[in-house]
């Protein structure tokens, strides 16, 4: 019920007097002030004023199963589907994982510290206790395994429009998983799946969004930024979670549908960073250097040699080298 107050106050932005929600939740007067009780406990600021009754002053960035849950029933979000809220964990695609090997539900993973996040090739991810915003949202898709990758461009296009969104920042795509602003990583997605040759069991998509953050590990600082250091102003990691959630979910009712990624790849080009720029292909067998051109309907990037041959880059088969600022990899 705790999640159901907070939307009821968020929504009035006003007074809601303790009988109206007795009413509206059919419940004692107790047990809506134990509600309110505890939800102060957990750092919500809200007003008791006698006769007028109880309003949400300020917000911090707070993430919690309440906080998640009720914005997203408020915008009818992942409806009906399960939360795993985290305060602390190692990486939220373990979780997800776990969670679908034992469980034939959905599930959205979030938490507040992770501890032992990972990249492609098992590089590492770092998170800021309290500041960085981990999830991963765990499917039991449909879909034939070889569409897999294309999730990752999907994902990335969602994020890029919420981040532009809220910030208004030019949040661009460097292909296939890495979101940058001015030339630097501010999220990145890995996708993993466990799958049979013609049936998926279980995908997750693992999304790292740096929030809040005022610096980076040594390692990461030349070629890491935030939000809070792209606009000087900090956001509610919710916030961030709740806009990419909503386009995510619309996005992957059309993906579950169609054959492939053609719907998307007029925008997911104009938000191309690498698009007619010169990029370093580095194959398992080969490297060489190329004008990237866009992607094709499956997601793969096109790149035009030097002899002038049009070649498709897989993802997740190479690694593709931007010449605009930072490497990856390195
Ligand atoms: C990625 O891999 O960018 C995928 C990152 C996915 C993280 C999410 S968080 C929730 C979920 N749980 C997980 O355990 N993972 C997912 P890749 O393209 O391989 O890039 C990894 C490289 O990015 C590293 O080698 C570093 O150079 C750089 N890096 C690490 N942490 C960073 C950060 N916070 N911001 C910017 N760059 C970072």
């Amino acid at each position: 019920m705790k999640s159901e107050i907070l939307s009821m106050l968020r929504e009035k932005n006003d007074f809601v007097s303790g009988q109206e929600m007795c009413e509206h939740f059919n419940v004692s007067r107790t047990a809506v002030w134990k509600a309110i009780s505890s939800l102060k406990k957990e750092g919500y600021q809200i007003e008791a004023v006698n006769n007028k009754g109880y309003r949400l002053i300020h917000q911090d960035d707070i993430l919690s199963l309440q906080e998640i849950s009720s914005r997203l029933n408020q915008q009818q979000i992942w409806n009906n589907r399960k939360i795993v809220f985290l305060e602390t964990t190692t990486s939220t695609n373990i979780d997800a994982k776990r969670y679908l090997e034992e469980k034939e539900q959905d599930v959205l993973v979030v938490t507040n510290y992770q501890t032992n996040g990972h990249g492609r090739r098992n590089r590492q991810w770092v998170s800021t206790d309290q500041k960085s915003l981990c999830m991963s949202i765990g499917l039991k898709p449909e879909f034939l395994p070889n569409r897999a990758s294309s999730i990752t461009l999907l994902a990335a296009i969602c994020v890029c429009r919420a981040i532009r969104r809220i910030t208004g920042l030019d949040a661009k795509i460097k292909w296939p998983n890495d979101i940058v602003i001015s030339g630097k990583k501010v999220c990145g997605i890995l996708t993993q799946m466990n799958a049979e040759v013609d049936y998926v069991n279980w995908i997750v998509v693992g999304i790292g969004v740096n929030v809040n953050e005022t610096n980076f590990p040594k390692e990461q600082a030349p070629h890491a930024t935030s939000l809070f250091l792209e606009s000087h102003e900090s956001y509610h990691r919710v916030l961030v979670l709740q806009e990419i959630m909503k386009e995510f979910e619309a996005e992957y009712s059309y993906f579950e549908k169609e054959a492939d990624l053609a719907r998307w790849k007029a925008e997911y080009e104009g938000y191309l960073v690498n698009r007619n720029q010169d990029v370093k292909v580095l194959d398992l067998k080969e490297s060489y250097v190329g004008k990237s051109l866009g992607i094709d309907n499956q997601g793969q990037l096109l790149v035009k040699n030097e002899q002038g041959e049009i070649k498709t880059v897989f993802a997740g088969e190479v690694s593709v080298r931007g010449l605009y600022g930072y490497v990856d990899g390195e």
